[in-house]
């Protein structure tokens, strides 16, 4: 795209400030003159060539230009008529260098604020500034809008018009059938006219569009009172303020187009999103949040940063009542609506705009996504998160996975409240699931080399953190190497309970025989464990049977003292009672004596109790152990029967999700 700027007029109102100099040099601020405020605009939008019309004083121009140093093609031509004739015959003797190219045409008296000038280079058709909320003016030109296009442009029309200035972009064809129009009229000697007129004669057959500045600055400088009302609104521009925020750790290319932009409409603070943020709506962050603050401060165009505590912005907004903020157009639909809208109404509450810039997605970006998500998948990346996430929360929760598919819905569902996301933070091997699956019973039968492969499956498609059930653990002497391999593999706890001989599943309590550990023995195991781990990330977690068992609270609560004594990272209560009372007396014991060691519950019969509950008496992992495979389980059973009961599939096909639906769970990567 190419510029072209009008600077062929005299500027015979602005007095003794055009004796000199032509108007487009007037100073409108300390710092800039209208001319070199409108390059380095064009300098910031990439565009590299522009054409200069002038008229007096064009050798001034032109040494005034060059001295600017700026990165630019700049060509001038001189209307040598520009005593007699209008811009249309200035534009005319430039034809020549303005053929077959986008066009951005503005006059040399255009002082406009960078959010205009964005908005026009970012317009995809042609475009003409204009303004719905400004008056009609009397002298200056109005755009004729029909069916939402321009019909006509000119001083004379007030019937259906809006205020408009002369400042476009123009596709290359549309350009062309004006261009053309402009070289017929200037050739039939008619050169005192608007070039507008010639517009107005083939606006037909152009895709002109008005462009709706509403109020900001976008003025024509003709008098000296106007440059006074154009510098004291710069200046107030200069004090304004905006706001964006970020959860990114990694930075590209288009976050910084997207501060760049931002910055050029005041005095820019980013609010960089708190570890604990980030992991309610997205994932733990690769990058904590001292250092990604540290990033921000460092990048050229942001003033300050400040912590967002949250996904929504209000509380931040409240505080800073920025003028501006911005954001890409990405969150107009989706789960960021919500936070959209809560934005949208704090502004109106203060009188602030919300800036929104087409959303970059390129192939890039996924990419660099992608690899995140890689790396985030890793097992030294992956193994220590659950720790993290503990320490972060306070209370974290998993969801049972027993397969790829599975682990997808755990890694990807997500539900939005009131401008909040919440997620599963954790995966849950169950013993239970993964033998359910293959249709075994839960007695520790499906050995270890298939129970890894299902975590295999597992974490081939997902990223979160994995807890392994790994029932009693085994033989001491083989459990020290199911630590080493889990914690190899990236997992980040394992739990065993205080079970030996064979291990029935606990829900089954005393129905069963099923024999406790010795504490000893049980002791000596985690010990073992903790010995034979590598690295500090790895949680061992010790599982208190004695209320499944009967045995009793102070049994339980003196194996927790003891099991924490010989290493464990965490302790295990399970309960099958409905009623939570049991696990609420052991968790305040345990707490009363020990208010560090995270405490596991796996509230399948005690469903009752929320997660916040469990939070507020100091439980650390919730842990949902079997509701995918139990909610997965009955709906095939039924369609298999509707199946078998009407002989053909039709009748089931509403209990289905299509496969279209299924397969979009699926990363296209995988
Ligand atoms: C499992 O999910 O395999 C468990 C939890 O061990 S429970 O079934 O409640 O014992
Ligand atoms: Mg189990």
């Amino acid at each position: 795209m190419k510029a072209l700027i009008l600077n062929s007029g005299v500027g015979s109102r602005m007095g003794a400030l055009t004796a000199r100099q032509p108007k487009c040099m007037t100073e409108i601020s300390s710092r800039e003159t209208i001319l070199s405020r409108q390059l380095h605009q064009l300098v910031f939008a990439g565009i590299e060539e522009v054409v200069i019309t002038t008229g007096a004083f064009d050798d001034v121009l032109v040494q005034y230009v060059q001295g600017l140093s700026l990165p630019l093609k700049v060509t001038f031509v001189h209307n040598d008529r520009f005593q007699e004739t209008n811009y249309i015959y200035s534009i005319f003797k430039a034809k020549d260098y303005l053929q077959d190219t986008d066009l951005l045409l503005m006059h040399g008296d255009m002082v406009f604020e960078n959010g205009v000038f964005d908005r026009l280079i970012a317009a995809e058709g042609s475009v003409v500034a204009a303004s719905s909320t400004a008056d009609l003016p009397q002298k200056d030109f109005k755009a004729v809008i029909a069916d939402g296009k321009v019909a006509k442009i000119g001083i004379e029309f007030f019937e259906h018009a809006m205020a408009s200035q002369p400042m476009y972009k123009l596709t290359a064809a549309d350009w062309k059938i004006w261009l053309g129009k402009i070289a017929s009229f200037c050739e039939a000697g008619e050169v005192k006219c608007y070039a507008e007129n010639a517009l107005n004669e083939v606006a037909g057959e152009m895709n002109l569009l008005p462009l709706d500045m509403k109020d900001m600055l976008c003025s024509e400088i003709d008098n000296p009172s106007d440059l006074a009302v154009v510098s004291s609104k710069l200046k107030e521009i200069e004090h304004r303020t905006v706001y964006m925020c970020f959860s990114t750790d990694v930075l590209h290319s288009g976050h910084i187009e997207l501060i760049k932009k931002a910055s050029r409409l005041g005095k820019l603070t980013v609010g960089v999103m708190t570890d604990e943020a980030v992991a309610s709506y997205k994932r733990y962050p690769l990058v904590p949040f001292e250092e990604r603050k540290a990033l921000f401060e460092h990048i050229e165009g942001v003033s300050r940063v400040v912590a967002q505590t949250e996904l929504s912005y209000k509380e931040n907004l409240e505080a800073l009542q920025p003028d501006y903020v911005v954001h890409g157009d990405d969150w107009k639909a989706g789960f960021q609506k919500p936070v959209r809208d809560e934005v949208v109404s704090c502004l109106a509450a203060y009188g602030g705009t919300l800036v929104e810039f087409p959303y970059a997605s390129h192939d890039k970006f996924r990419q660099l996504d992608a690899r995140t998500r890689e790396e985030m998948s890793l097992p030294d990346m992956r193994r220590g998160r659950l720790k993290k996430a503990i320490a972060m929360k306070g209370t974290v929760t998993a969801i049972e996975t027993h397969s790829g598919l599975t682990g997808l819905l755990a890694e990807n569902t997500a539900v939005y409240e009131n401008g909040k996301a919440r997620q599963f933070d954790a995966m849950w091997v169950s013993s239970l699931c993964d033998s359910t699956d293959k249709g075994k019973p839960d007695i520790e039968l499906v050995d270890m080399t298939s129970r890894f492969r299902t975590i295999d499956d597992i974490m081939e498609v997902t990223t979160k953190p994995i807890i392994f059930d790994a029932d009693t653990g085994g033989l001491k002497e083989h459990f020290i190497y199911t630590v080493r391999t889990l914690e190899r593999m990236g997992v980040s706890m394992i739990i065993i309970e205080d079970k030996t001989g064979l291990k029935k599943n606990s829900l089954f309590g005393t129905e069963v025989k099923q024999t406790q550990d010795s504490i000893e023995n049980f002791s000596e195991k985690i010990a073992a464990g903790k010995a034979a781990q590598k690295t500090k990330d790895f949680m061992i977690c010790a599982r208190i049977e004695s209320l499944i068992l009967e045995q009793g609270m102070e049994d339980a609560l003196t194996r927790a003292r003891a099991f924490v004594k010989a290493g464990a990272d965490a302790i295990m209560i399970h309960s099958r009672k409905k009623d939570p009372a049991e696990i609420f007396e052991f968790v305040e014991k345990f707490r009363a004596e020990d208010g560090q060691t995270p405490i596991v519950v796996v509230p399948t019969s005690f469903n009752s109790v929320t997660e916040e509950e469990f939070k507020e008496r100091g439980v650390n992992v919730v842990i949902y152990a079997n509701q995918l495979m139990r909610a997965g389980f009955p709906a095939m059973q039924k369609a298999a029967e509707s199946i078998l009961k009407n002989h053909r599939a039709k009748e089931c096909d509403d209990m289905c999700m299509s496969f279209k639906e299924i397969i979009r769970l699926i990363p296209a990567d995988y």
